[in-house]
């Protein structure tokens, strides 16, 4: 679980357009939180085997909408949560080593660590909105953004959540943090 943090690195080298155009390691521009009427789009692209970008902000409590896009040669997927919940996908999905190519075999966790999941095919974009828990910030808890496609998760694919404020920059997290 500890070697997810390589897609950091991983994702940095792939994301040199990103800093070129200003999407540096510090602080975010200012962000306008996105409401349930208007949800602020947050790109996500998925690669063989990371996302771009390398860190994903979001402000707690706006409503975002996901435009996850896979730009890999094979099926990838966004879960959003935290560690306990990226567990629990990993198990879930460890079930379908060997399937055969072809459609994602079904699979589920319960609901209180499903946080939320999206599977892309390559090639595909997917639009998932979701409502950034209020709490989010506050529980303690590292969020992630990761693959649990058997494999991918070992090979690096996850870059971290971090929760900003409207200015864009970090907010405090809660002592007690647990970093993965
Ligand atoms: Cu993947």
């Amino acid at each position: 679980m500890r070697t997810g943090l390589r897609a950091v690195g991983a994702g940095a080298f792939l994301g040199l357009t990103l800093v070129a155009c200003g999407a540096t390691a510090g602080a975010t521009p200012a962000i306008t939180p996105g409401t349930s009427n208007r949800p602020r789009p947050v790109i996500i692209l998925a690669k063989d085997y990371t996302y771009l970008p390398a860190v994903v902000d979001l402000v707690p409590g706006e409503s975002v909408v996901f435009q996850i896009v896979n730009g890999g040669l094979i099926v990838h997927e966004v879960v959003i949560g935290t560690m306990r919940i990226q567990d629990a996908w990993e198990a879930a999905e460890a079930a379908t080593v060997g399937a055969p190519p072809g459609p994602t075999p079904v699979v589920s966790v319960p609901p209180d660590v499903a946080g939320l999941r999206v599977v892309v095919l390559s090639g595909q974009r997917v639009d998932a909105p979701w409502t950034v828990p209020s709490d989010a910030s506050s529980s303690g808890d590292a969020w992630l953004v990761g693959c649990h496609i058997p494999g991918h998760w070992a090979e690096g694919m996850v870059v971290p959540i971090r929760f900003v404020g409207t200015d864009g920059r970090p907010l405090p997290i809660e002592t007690g943090s647990k970093v993965p």
